[in-house]
């Protein structure tokens, strides 16, 4: 059985306490490896060498730093596809879906910072004839970074790449649900003689190693992405201590389907973006708003083309549903189906537990569920499921969408389908999330601000944003 080790001061490391914890495979609920679980004084360790990196890490030049970033992110393309391998296993997803997304997205947040830092610049200020002010943005120091197991090597090289690329060191921390490309990386980076302390990364459970970056008065950023109540938690310990931090937290996020879109583009996409990796992006439209002239014919085109994803094992070419991360986690989705059913919810389609035959029979895996006649301000519509669950809701015009898609805590993205331009502005400028996007789903350019509103976040990752998170702003103001 594989046995994973945290990377400290250049070189893997064994946990100190000695304690591991297992690591399942969700498509057959099998342990398949084992993780350090460690504690605050592995977190100390990392801290220290991180530390000690940071210096000379933020003199180099920025032209070197980029170079060990991009060797790195060329090593991530060469593994591309062992690296999917590791991430469909450790977490369910479709190794198609790990392959086309996940990995080569991990390799470009890396060639994509390596390359900005290239081209940052600072402003400058003229005071009249009187002075001349301009801002320094430097590193922090050592930022910690925090990432979940729907996205695993995506989200941590997201946070990863921008701190080191900004001239900071890292101390990260993978989930403890999906830690093995994490681990990968850590032999990545030695492979690819990145300095020893710049990069650090200890495994374990969120509340020990989690809460311990959180607190350690040595670390004075912290990104986090995860649950929303995890975040308030981290909050709750950082924002004494004046640290900075980026939270990017849960969705619950809204597609509006009016009656004048192009029916066959929306259909593909609102289908991809309700059940894509299972339902477990932050991203994925759950609450699905049709405008009501339309709806029947959606109701059944939709429910048509989600009764035909195949749900089974993630490594079958044809499987476009692999099983969910975790038995709670599946017990969590099912118990929300249960829910539905409860609050009035009639169940078109899906939200059972699915045995496939064969090597999958014990994993975790439910059919995408369907539901509809559900309130907009139940529960079911209201919560983040973060798994295969869609709601379909009929609108009578602009007013009523934005008022229902607009009534939960969250506000991270949204999407809109109508063919009327104006509109599509207008409705875009009224809805509370971070994100808009109008005849299309998770269509990302990197350089965009990225990030929630109300309970979704705080901050924005991506491009500039992060970078500025990354830095410290300081301005000197010179008398002329
Ligand atoms: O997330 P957690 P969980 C949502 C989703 C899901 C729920 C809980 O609804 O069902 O959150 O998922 C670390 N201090 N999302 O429990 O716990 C943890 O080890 C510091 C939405 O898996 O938030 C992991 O590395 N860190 C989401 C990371 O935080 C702590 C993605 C995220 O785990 C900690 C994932 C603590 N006290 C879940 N406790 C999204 N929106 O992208 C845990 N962690």
């Amino acid at each position: 059985m594989e046995q994973l080790q945290n990377y400290i001061q250049g070189a893997l490391s064994d946990p100190l306490g000695g304690a591991w914890m297992p690591v399942h495979e969700p498509a057959t609920g099998a342990v398949y490896a084992r993780l350090p679980d460690s504690t605050p004084a592995d977190v100390d360790a990392a801290a220290k060498a991180a530390r000690e990196a940071f210096p000379a890490w933020a003199a180099m030049p920025a032209e070197e730093r980029a170079r060990h970033l991009l060797r790195i992110a060329d090593s991530i393309e060469e593994q591309r596809d062992d690296l999917a391998a590791a991430e469909s296993r450790d977490n369910g997803k479709p190794l198609q879906l790990a392959t086309s997304v996940d990995i080569p997205r991990a390799a470009k947040n890396f060639r994509f910072f390596a390359t900005a830092i290239l081209h940052a610049s600072s402003e400058a200020h003229a005071t009249d004839t009187e002075a001349i002010n301009y801002t320094l943005r430097q590193p922090i120091g050592v930022a910690g970074c925090i990432s979940p197991w729907n996205l695993p090597l995506y989200l941590f090289t997201w946070k990863i790449a921008p701190a080191l690329a900004a001239g900071n060191t890292v101390v990260a921390k993978p989930s403890e649900i999906t830690p093995m490309t994490a681990f990968r990386l850590s032999q990545i980076c030695i492979d690819a003689g990145l300095p020893p302390g710049v990069l650090n990364i200890v495994h374990g459970r969120g509340a020990e190693v989690g809460a311990a970056i959180t607190a350690h008065p040595d670390i004075p950023a912290i990104s986090f992405t995860g649950g929303t109540q995890t975040g308030a938690q981290i909050a709750r310990t950082a924002a004494p201590m004046f640290k900075k931090l980026s939270l990017e937290l849960g969705g619950k996020n809204p597609t509006l389907v009016f009656a004048d879109c192009d029916f066959d583009a929306m259909l593909d996409t609102v289908v991809r973006s309700a059940f894509s990796n299972q339902g477990e992006i932050c991203l994925c439209g759950s609450r699905i708003f049709i405008e009501r002239p339309l709806y029947e014919t959606f109701r059944d085109a939709f429910v048509d083309r989600v009764r035909a994803l195949r749900v089974g094992d993630p490594l079958d070419e044809g499987t476009a549903q692999g099983a969910v991360v975790s038995e709670e986690h599946m017990q969590k989705v099912l118990g929300y189906v249960a829910l539905a059913r409860e609050e009035g919810g009639r169940v078109l389609c899906g939200g059972e537990r699915v045995r496939p035959e064969g090597r999958c029979a014990d994993g975790w895996f439910i059919s995408p569920a369907v539901i509809e006649d559900l309130p907009f301000q139940c529960r079911t519509n209201q919560e983040e499921i973060f798994g295969p669950v869609a709601t379909l809701l009929p609108f009578d015009g602009e007013e009523d969408v934005l008022a229902m898609a607009n009534s939960t805590p969250y506000g991270l993205a949204a999407s809109v389908w109508t063919q009327d331009i104006t509109r599509a502005h207008r409705v875009a400028a009224h809805l509370q999330t971070g994100i808009v996007w109008i005849n299309c789903w998770m269509l990302r350019d990197l350089r965009t601000p990225f990030g929630g509103m109300k309970q979704s976040g705080v901050g924005r990752e991506g491009g500039w944003e992060a970078l500025r998170f990354f830095t410290e702003a300081r301005n000197i103001c010179v008398k002329l």
